[in-house]
């Protein structure tokens, strides 16, 4: 019989900066998807890659000064470095700069247009290019973008456009009747909104653009980046060759709840109009935040994921992100929570059990694992529990590795309470010593399968530990006569040690570009600056001594970003810019370097900022500048990988 194929998608990911730690958990979860059919027995292809043709790429790449296509290229290497360092089992990373890919944007484009489903006219509205997206004023949040709170650009231009009004009921339907969304609530969100809203056709191309995929009908225009990054989930599988036939259509899109309209609305109205079956589910996941702050680089938390995983292991963040955090909700990530939930289930309860049992075959039977005799009744019961393997694999079904992790902990917490009680370390009979010990091991082996689409180094060290390669879901029964030669006893998954807690970690110092200087209207010393930080907000700073505005703007300046808003004579103060002050000599912390946003760190100390410091506390931190680099007790602050300088005279105080 042929095995049943699964196709398994994650979004993929744009390039403008480096990946965060919610790109990773979109990877972690997918992959363990993936990894969990593969042991079924399926025939998966898992694709993943980089968005590479979006204009807010070419932004970015502008700003650092490089020619796109060879920033984009650097950055998508930084995206592949990830998903190996994630050990992601991805059959397929896909860049949609391809020429392959290309080419088939390019056919399925003309294919809508030539079917009469592209037409030209002329697009009035607004823009939000971090989404990329067209937005009307109702979608709005103050007159800013509800994602990345930015009030979106006024456009009117020629452009071609998509209909995708043709396409309304039979989206609804697909919707409706064929549970397109999981889960429900994102599903109820896109059908209300489906009801309660006129569809709009959706303007696919920009005109006079030099990067993206050129349309096949007119070489002025570019094809709309969301019209084209779709497509990836097609070109990915060498449409309409044999791969694309054997795998479409894919069996789940894994995609973040921000992206939920594009998936199941627009990418099943295109795929209508080009004659091709839609997707079988859209898996919206939450969205992650560290320690309670959303991901961004305005809040400048982003925390670098391949740090993490260099600091902590990678099954570590893998095992977090999959225990933790409750499937198609949010989440909260903080380096305390990660060490807590991996120590207390890897290598307190899988650990310990695996150690004990290890060590105490090698005292008494010379490593070899022993025959099973006679059954006791606690014996029985503890196998009997091993029907685990069958619900664990329902929730996965389901969609909620959560839930399947916590049903393994909870059948390794009942190994070790069995192995408690039939205490083998008091047996004196031999036969009945194998035997307890036997049944643990048979019952590591079934969690070393069970665990290892989740965490696949740590399991991989189980089954090898236990001299046993890992199995499939043919070897997840409790079997009679497994035999083999243990290893010595090594810690497969050392405890972790907690971050370092320092007072430097209270603060969230980010990079701004200071974009206007205006004297303030009620104070002769003080400037009111306008900052791009990501976003734009105000500062007063005491500078006017000291800079004229000219000298000022086009500044690459240190911001303090959770300080306590302040009124400061009238005027709002959203932040603190830092400079160092000697002898009367005022010059501003500068890392002319990075970009808006952009994080300040010292080596070795873990960010954790409040959600509010005050000017004392900021003092308190004692900051200097010395040999023209500021410095938090004699080590650099570091920005974008380079310290953050200032002109003022060594031992100057930063405040
Ligand atoms: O949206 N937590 O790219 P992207 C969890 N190129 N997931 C998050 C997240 C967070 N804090 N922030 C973002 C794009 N994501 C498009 C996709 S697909 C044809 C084109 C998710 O780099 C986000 O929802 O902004 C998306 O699924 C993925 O990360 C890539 O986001």
């Amino acid at each position: 019989m042929p095995k049943t194929k699964f196709y398994i998608t994650t979004a993929i990911d744009y390039v403008n900066s480096a990946p965060h730690v919610g790109h990773s958990y979109e990877k972690i979860i997918a992959d363990a998807l993936a990894r969990w059919h593969r042991l079924k027995g399926e025939d998966v292809f898992f694709l993943t890659g980089t968005d590479d043709n979006a204009s807010k790429n070419e932004e970015a790449a502008k700003v650092a000064g490089m020619p796109t296509r060879k920033f984009v290229d650097k950055n998508a290497k930084v995206f592949q470095l990830l998903c190996k360092k994630l050990n992601l089992s991805n059959d397929r990373f896909i860049r949609t700069v391809e020429q392959s890919h290309v080419n088939v944007a390019q056919t399925i484009f003309k294919k809508v247009y030539e079917k009469g489903d592209i037409y030209k006219g002329i697009y009035s509205g607004l823009y939000c290019k971090g989404c990329e997206a067209f937005y009307t004023e109702k979608d709005l949040i103050e007159g800013k973008c509800p994602e990345h709170k930015k009030e979106p650009e006024k456009l009117e231009e020629e452009s071609y456009f998509f209909k995708l009004s043709k396409y309304k009921d039979q989206i609804l339907k697909l919707i409706e009747n064929h549970n397109l969304i999981f889960p429900k609530e994102k599903s109820n969100e896109i059908i209300s909104r489906l009801k309660s809203e006129e569809l709009k056709d959706l303007s696919v191309s920009r005109v006079n653009k030099s990067w993206g995929i050129k349309t096949p009908v007119d070489p002025k225009h570019t094809i709309y980046v969301w019209f084209d990054a779709l497509l990836n989930y097609i070109s990915g599988i060498d449409y309409p060759k044999a791969k694309f036939k054997k795998y479409w259509p894919a069996d789940v899109h894994f995609i973040g709840k921000g992206i939920n309209w594009f998936h199941s609305v627009i990418w099943p109205g295109i795929l209508f109009s080009a004659g091709i079956e839609p997707p079988k589910t859209i898996l919206v996941h939450g969205y992650l935040t560290v320690n309670g702050q959303k991901i961004g680089k305005s809040l400048g938390n982003v925390i670098d994921p391949l740090h993490l995983i260099d600091k902590y292991g990678v099954d570590a963040l893998r095992y977090f992100f999959l225990r933790e955090i409750p499937a198609g909700q949010d989440g909260d990530f903080s380096e305390e929570a990660l060490v807590e939930r991996c120590n207390a289930d890897l290598a307190d309860t899988v650990g310990n059990l695996l150690q004990r049992t290890v060590v105490l075959i090698h005292k008494n039977f010379d490593g070899k694992i022993p025959k099973v005799d006679c059954l006791h009744d606690i014996d029985a019961e503890i196998i009997k529990k091993v029907h685990v393997a069958h619900e664990v694999d329902q929730l996965m079904l389901n969609y909620e590795w959560n839930k399947a992790l916590e049903k393994i902990l909870e059948f390794v917490h009942d190994c070790n309470k069995y192995i408690n009680e039939a205490q083998p370390w008091k047996v004196n009979d031999k036969k009945r010593l194998g035997t307890i010990l036997y049944v643990i091991i048979e019952c590591l082996r079934i969690v070393s399968i069970l665990l290892f689409p989740f965490i696949p180094e740590t399991a991989q060290k189980i089954a090898k530990q236990l001299g046993q390669k890992i199995g499939d879901w043919k070897n997840i029964e409790f079997k009679k006569a497994t035999k083999g030669k243990l290893l010595k006893p090594e810690i497969v998954f050392p405890k972790l040690s907690k971050p370092l807690v320092d007072n430097f970690s209270d603060f969230n110092l980010i990079v701004g570009i200071v974009k206007k200087v205006e004297p303030h209207p009620n104070a002769d010393k003080l400037y009111k600056l306008s900052v791009d930080i990501g976003e734009e907000i105000n500062l007063v700073a005491g500078l006017k001594q000291h800079y004229t505005p000219d000298n000022l703007v086009g500044k690459h300046v240190i911001v303090v970003k959770n300080m306590k808003p302040a009124n400061i004579r009238g005027v709002e103060s959203q932040g603190m810019l830092l400079a160092g002050d000697k002898d009367g000599i005022v010059k501003v912390l500068e890392a002319s370097h990075a970009k808006p946003g952009d994080q300040v760190t010292v080596e070795n100390i873990s960010l954790n900022p409040k959600p509010q410091v005050t000017i004392e506390e900021v003092l308190s931190l004692k900051l200097i500048v010395q040999g023209g680099r500021a410095k938090y007790k004699e080590k650099d602050l570091l920005v974008a990988g380079k310290p953050v300088i200032s002109e003022a005279f060594d031992g100057a105080k930063v405040r």
